[in-house]
């Protein structure tokens, strides 16, 4: 974990020289293989590293541009240096790809970014660079050494069936970005000429599986990151892998496989009767709490519900699994067991003792994972195994496949034995749920953490339950008030109102969005600007490009005569809280 550059006062000597000269230069000037090669960090500063300079390639992008309605962003328009490079671990025969977006020098303002992925990438296309290279930062990618920037770690995992590739596993729990930051930071350096005694600010951003990734550096290396913006995050690896199977084992139990239609009704009429308790109708449940609290799905039953017969991959399918996704046409009226269905999704996995194992969705939410298939020779809706849960099990723990065929013999005891078993078996590589954040506190770092309180893929509580855990951990002593007082001036959360996974809700379309996480961040970061409510944007819909404001947790939205308060109301922060007395040690 140590470095030293080759030659530090070389080095030094040479920042100065050219420290000038490179902020004049045009991108012309130092985007090219000689100029990159000459400025990459010394090909062993990392032990156990080897960069291989042959490797680099550069092209220069001109004029690149970002959407008003981009998620992560807001619109610009930038140029920049995309340069690539290569390097193996001594001792392996591997290649690990990386990949940097360097500002033109006169637009660089001194930031590194890291960027992730998102369900089993370590890189999810280009979407997540332009975040940086906006900001003056140089933004940087990797591929985690899978093979490709387009290769997933699920494709490396597996050596054969019973034998994972350990390194794979490491590189995808951690150590793949730990690599890229450490790397990327010192050729930032080198690239610009940053004199030593200059500071660069080092920023992570990244949504689910890149907010995992987030959390991971910032559990282990807490002094290399100034600050980070993180939706959504993977974490507690196990239990969120293999709740995505829990509402499939629901409907397995309950003997009942509802059409996609009648749970999707479920969920309209859920939001119409859940829309006011915030205090302002607008569409968007703000409040999924209250709905909680106030709201009884029984009074759907026998809504009808009809959706047309469809061939294309609209709402209510399931988005990641590939194959044909037609449906029928569905038309009925909402039955007792589909609401039965929708409780016990809500209430989360609880074993058959009856004691609770783990928490689940919001109410509002879509039930992503209850979707079932449609069999066209039996003309009946049938269990689908769920994707993500699925692989997991099959991948992860029974180690010989990426997908899982069936859940035979899958009860809700053995949901729980594989959740307990997976935090033993991963807990140093994907669980990332360490919830003592000292170093980092103590290096000055700052988290903005969200989550969409509709969030129909990692479950909203899941994020609040780990806040709650650094709150606990780190300040025993205080109050609970006074606690979330400390945490929130270095560790912010923000559930985000009707928002889905890692975006927006086309159920809700006037909920905002913190598009501008990063701009808050650095003003947070560099100018010491502490955000109150968290900045966003509506970005769909009849209000689209308006200004929102997001209550900052433990604190809820509820509007007084169309302005929004953020209040205090421990009997919601309450329903957030689930008692794991099924899991005989502390799940943070
Ligand atoms: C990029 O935009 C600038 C400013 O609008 C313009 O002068 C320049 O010609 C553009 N370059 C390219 C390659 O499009
Ligand atoms: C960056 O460079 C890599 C390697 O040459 C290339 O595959 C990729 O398409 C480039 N990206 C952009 C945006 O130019
Ligand atoms: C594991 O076993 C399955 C079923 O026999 C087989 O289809 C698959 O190719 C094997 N995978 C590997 C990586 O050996
Ligand atoms: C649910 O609401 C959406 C959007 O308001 C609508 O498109 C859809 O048809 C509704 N679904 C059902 C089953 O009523
Ligand atoms: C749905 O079924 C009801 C009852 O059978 C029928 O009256 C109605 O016309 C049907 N609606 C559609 C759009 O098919
Ligand atoms: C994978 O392993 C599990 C547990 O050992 C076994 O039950 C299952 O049949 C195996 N599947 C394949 C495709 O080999
Ligand atoms: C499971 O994986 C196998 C091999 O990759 C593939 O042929 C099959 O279609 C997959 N099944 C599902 C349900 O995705
Ligand atoms: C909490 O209080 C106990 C007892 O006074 C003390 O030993 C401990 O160091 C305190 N912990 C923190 C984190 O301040
Ligand atoms: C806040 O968001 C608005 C758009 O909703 C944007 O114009 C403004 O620049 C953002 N503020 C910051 C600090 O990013
Ligand atoms: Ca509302």
């Amino acid at each position: 974990m140590r470095f030293s550059p080759s030659n530090p006062q070389a080095a030094a000597l040479a920042a100065i020289a050219y420290a000038t000269a490179v902020t004049a230069a045009s991108l012309e000037d130092v985007c090219t293989v000689e100029y990159a090669r000459s400025h990459l960090p010394a090909s062993t500063f990392i032990q156990g590293i080897t960069l291989d300079q042959s490797s680099v390639t550069t092209n220069i992008v001109k004029n690149a541009s970002t959407s008003a309605t981009s998620t992560f962003y807001p619109a610009a328009t930038f140029s920049y240096c995309n340069l690539t490079l290569a390097y193996t671990h001594d001792g392996r025969d591997d290649q690990v790809l990386i990949q940097y977006w360097l500002p033109d020098p006169s637009k660089f303002e001194n930031r590194y970014l890291s960027t992730g992925g998102g369900g089993y990438a370590i890189y999810s296309g280009a979407q997540s660079l332009p975040g940086g290279v906006m900001y003056g930062a140089v933004a940087g990618a990797t591929d985690g050494g899978f093979g490709s920037f387009s290769t997933n770690a699920d494709a490396a995992m597996l050596l054969a069936n019973g034998t994972l590739d350990y390194e794979t596993l490491y590189m995808f729990g951690y150590k793949a970005h730990w690599e890229l930051s450490k790397i990327g930071k010192q050729l930032t350096r080198n690239f610009y000429g940053m004199a030593d005694k200059t500071k660069l600010y080092s920023y992570y951003q990244g949504c689910s599986e890149g907010g995992r990734e987030g959390w991971s550096q910032i559990q282990r290396y807490g002094d290399e990151w100034d600050g980070a913006a993180i939706g959504a995050p993977a974490f507690r690896w196990s239990f969120q892998q293999t709740q995505h199977l829990y509402s499939n084992i629901v409907t397995k139990t309950l003997g009942y496989y509802p059409p996609p239609c009648e749970m999707e009704k479920i969920i309209n009429e859920t939001i119409s009767a859940c829309d006011s308790l915030d205090g302002l109708k607008d569409g968007v449940v703000s409040r999924s709490d209250l709905c909680q609290l106030h709201f009884d799905i029984n009074t759907v039953v026998g809504k009808p519900y009809y959706c047309a017969a469809s061939t294309s991959s609209g709402y209510g399918k399931r988005k990641r699994q590939m194959g044909a996704s037609s449906t029928p046409e569905q038309n009925g009226t909402v039955t007792a067991k589909a609401v039965e269905v929708a409780k016990e999704v809500i209430r989360g996995l609880r074993d058959t003792k009856g004691r609770q194992v783990y928490l689940s969705y919001q109410t509002a939410a879509d039930f992503d994972d209850v979707t079932t298939q449609y069999n066209s020779e039996t003309g009946k809706w049938e269990l689908e195994v769920d994707g993500l849960g699925g692989e997991h099990i099959a991948l992860l723990v029974e180690k010989n496949g990426t997908n899982l065929s069936n859940l035979d013999g899958v009860t809700y005891d053995t949901l729980k034995e594989w959740m307990i078993s997976g935090m033993v078996e991963f807990a140093s590589t994907l669980q990332t749920n360490w919830p003592d954040l000292t170093p980092f506190h103590e290096a000055g770092g700052k988290v903005i953490h969200f989550h969409g309180e509709a969030d129909a893929s990692i479950p909203t509580a899941s994020s609040v339950r780990y806040w709650e855990s650094v709150r606990s951990i780190m300040y025993p002593n205080l109050s609970y008030k006074e606690g979330a007082a400390a945490l929130k001036d270095w560790y912010q959360l923000y559930l985000v109102p009707g928002a889905a996974h890692c975006g927006t809700n086309p159920l809700m379309p006037n909920g905002p969005f913190p598009q501008t996480n990063l701009q808050v961040l650095i003003n947070w970061v560099e100018k010491d600007v502490k955000p109150v409510t968290l900045n966003a944007t509506v970005l769909q819909g009849e209000n689209v490009g308006e200004n929102r404001q997001i209550c900052g947790w433990p604190l809820r939205p509820k509007w007084k005569g169309n302005k929004m308060e953020c209040e205090y109301d421990q009997t919601s922060i309450d329903t957030w809280h689930y008692d794991f007395n099924g899991v005989p040690m502390p799940v943070y």
